[in-house]
């Protein structure tokens, strides 16, 4: 059972991260991935915060665990997490995000943004290059591990399946995959034009290890991630998190509108109370 210290720190980095996710939907003036970053802000932090071995004073360190976000689009949830973990400062982020020639773009530059493993942004496309990454880090014989965050509605793209039979081919036990499960697209809910169900048996079908975590549960996560197999292991693990898009803000919470947008001065502060009354009730500190 996981340390409830650590799951009580955990929560709260989770919770101040909501928070300046919130801020920044605010103070940037056009649309931030909002949705989609308040579904994967709990497992973000249970990986750059527990699970995953990195420095940021040793961005190079061969050693290190490798991260990509294959959803680019929630580049700026990525940002934060890794701000709050040492990589980058927030007011830095707040006070330049999205604008032309910041760092901290819309979809993630590893190329302008040091600590950043890979640049995305098209659909699809990093866990053809985690398998990359695990495949070099077995030729190198290196232990760590490669980890890739994947959208649901994403996965509806051919690239991913023929990294994924590659994987298992491969016996990538180095490669875990990580798919936000928050059931919706952008525009439409799974279901309504594609249907992603039964979801967990094409990744066994593929060859992976599936484990189901709610995604929002940080004890769950940690006790999870506690338990991956050793990277030198046989067969790539999918950690199939089911989560909320929009998680800890009412009005977005399972709302199509908020895939994407911008909140004005009221709205934040709605938001902003929804994310303090359900950490104080969680807390019990109500
Ligand atoms: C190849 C490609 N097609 C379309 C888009 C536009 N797009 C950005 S986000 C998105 C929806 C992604 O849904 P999902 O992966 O479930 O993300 P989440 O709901 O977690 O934000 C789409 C279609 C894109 N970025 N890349």
């Amino acid at each position: 059972m996981a340390d409830q210290n650590e799951v009580k720190r955990l929560e709260k980095l989770a919770y101040t991260m909501r928070k300046q996710l919130i801020q920044l939907c605010c103070a940037y003036p056009g649309p931030v991935h909002i949705g989609g970053d308040l579904s994967m802000t709990d497992v973000l932090i249970a990986l750059f915060h527990h699970g995953m071995k990195v420095n940021p004073l040793d961005i190079q360190d061969p050693n290190r665990d490798r991260f990509l976000l294959s959803k680019g689009h929630g580049a700026v949830c990525m940002y934060i997490a890794m701000a709050l973990r040492g990589f980058f400062d927030f007011d830095k982020i707040l006070e330049t995000y999205g604008q032309v020639d910041s760092a901290y773009g819309m979809h993630p530059c590893k190329v302008q943004l040091p600590g950043v493993e890979c640049s995305s942004g098209s659909l699809g496309q990093g866990l053809a290059m985690a398998v990359g990454m695990a495949i070099s880090a077995r030729h190198r014989g290196e232990g760590h591990r490669v980890f890739c965050m994947m959208g649901d509605g994403e996965t509806c793209e051919g690239e991913i399946w023929e990294a994924a039979q590659t994987a298992s081919s491969y016996h990538l036990g180095n490669l875990v995959g990580l798919v936000d499960r928050n059931k919706q697209f952008m525009t439409s809910y799974d279901g309504d034009f594609i249907n992603l169900e039964p979801y967990a048996d094409k990744w066994i079908a593929f060859g992976w290890r599936v484990i189901e975590v709610d995604g929002h549960d940080m004890n769950a996560l940690v006790d999870v991630i506690d338990a991956l197999p050793d990277s030198g292991d046989d067969k790539p693990t999918l950690l199939l998190c089911h989560t909320v898009k929009g998680k800890g803000v009412s009005f977005m919470e399972k709302n199509v509108g908020w895939h994407a947008g911008s909140l004005c001065e009221e709205d934040s502060k709605c938001a902003l109370n929804d994310i303090e009354s359900e950490y104080a009730r969680n807390e019990g500190v109500e």
